[in-house]
């Protein structure tokens, strides 16, 4: 398949030092325009002279996806977080996430694999080489980031367990530690731990990612510490954060959003305009830190190596 994400191993160089970054970004406040504010200083009635437009505004890190889209900061990409085992409230995440384990740490790869391997996250950083993606995130509450990972396509991890052939699907699930995950000392509204699936060539698509990063740090708590999916084409809540167990299964899993509200979330969840959610509109999003809703595409932009997949199936039922 033609990539447009090369497997370029990420060296230290080439990531932005978060020092770098960080001065980077206090120049850019020195200045008066990093982007939160100077959004709310071109909607207030007195604009002022530093005042960008929605859209303009220069990238505080200089990365960009393929489209050409500034990511956003670090400070937005771990403030302003999906992560009910914490908390159902986006900024109370990261606080209440500080204390998190995330070592010693271990993925258990099983089911219908010949080679079943329980990893330490640290064979995962060392037994694979870890390179950057910059992929936009779009949630299906219809707000979106653009975020730049570190990682290895989960792709490279099933070749090395090697499924049998009779795996169809993928299904992942995240830690159960209700002493250190206030969310989940209740399952009366949801049923933990929480759990995705992908079906066995979504889960090989190249795309398709197992983050141990962002901005070149390991990943923060908020984000999913110490490892978490990413796929960037389906809406957000597929992309399950601090993953323990990786399970190769021939029926399609039941994730905890189809079980929590299965009216509302399904299996396939592709990011589709032309769905809507039964209580909003999928049409557009609110990129943070942008003024302006934008229009989101179909497969959240990324059609040309997704579309394929689903040759055949009636995308106007998104489950
Ligand atoms: N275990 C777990 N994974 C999860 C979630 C969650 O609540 N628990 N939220 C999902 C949702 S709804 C989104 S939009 C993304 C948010 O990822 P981010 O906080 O790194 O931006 O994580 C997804 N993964
Ligand atoms: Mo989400």
């Amino acid at each position: 398949m033609d990539n447009k994400y090369k497997s370029v191993p990420v060296t230290s160089s080439e990531i932005t030092p978060y020092s770098q970054y960080l001065s980077r970004r206090d120049f850019l406040k020195a200045a008066g325009i990093v982007t939160g504010s100077a959004l709310l200083a071109a909607c207030a009635p007195k604009a002022t002279a530093t005042a960008i437009p929605a859209g303009e505004a220069p990238a505080a890190s200089g990365k960009m996806d393929e489209l050409g889209d500034p990511a956003n900061s670090f400070e937005d990409i771990t403030n302003y977080n999906n992560f009910y085992e914490f908390s159902t409230n986006k900024e109370s995440v990261n606080p209440l996430s500080q204390e998190f384990k995330t070592n010693p740490w271990t993925v258990e790869v099983y089911g219908m694999v010949n080679n079943p391997k329980t990893y330490g996250i640290e064979d995962l950083l060392s037994g694979f080489t870890q390179e950057e993606r910059i992929y936009r995130l779009r949630c299906v509450e219809a707000w979106s980031m653009v975020i730049p990972w570190t990682g290895f396509p989960l792709a490279n991890l099933l070749k090395e367990v090697e499924p049998t052939s009779d795996a169809k699907y993928v299904r992942f699930e995240t830690v159960y530690r209700p002493e250190e995950m206030p969310g989940q000392e209740s399952s009366f509204f949801y049923p933990w731990p929480y759990q995705e699936g992908l079906r066995l060539d979504e889960a090989m698509n190249d795309l398709t990612l197992l983050a141990t990063g962002l901005y070149g740090q390991s990943l923060p708590n908020p984000n999913g510490a110490p490892i978490r999916l990413v796929v960037p084409w389906k809406y957000g809540f597929k992309s399950i954060k601090a993953i323990v167990k990786i399970d190769l299964v021939s029926e399609m899993p039941t994730s905890l959003w189809m079980n929590a509200a299965p009216n509302e979330y399904g299996f396939y969840s592709n990011v589709n305009p032309d769905v809507d959610h039964p209580r909003w509109s999928q049409k557009r999003e609110r990129r943070i830190g942008e003024l302006r809703r934008r229009l989101t595409l179909p497969f959240n932009g990324y059609a040309d190596q997704v579309a394929s997949l689903y040759t055949g199936m009636d995308l106007r039922r998104n489950f």
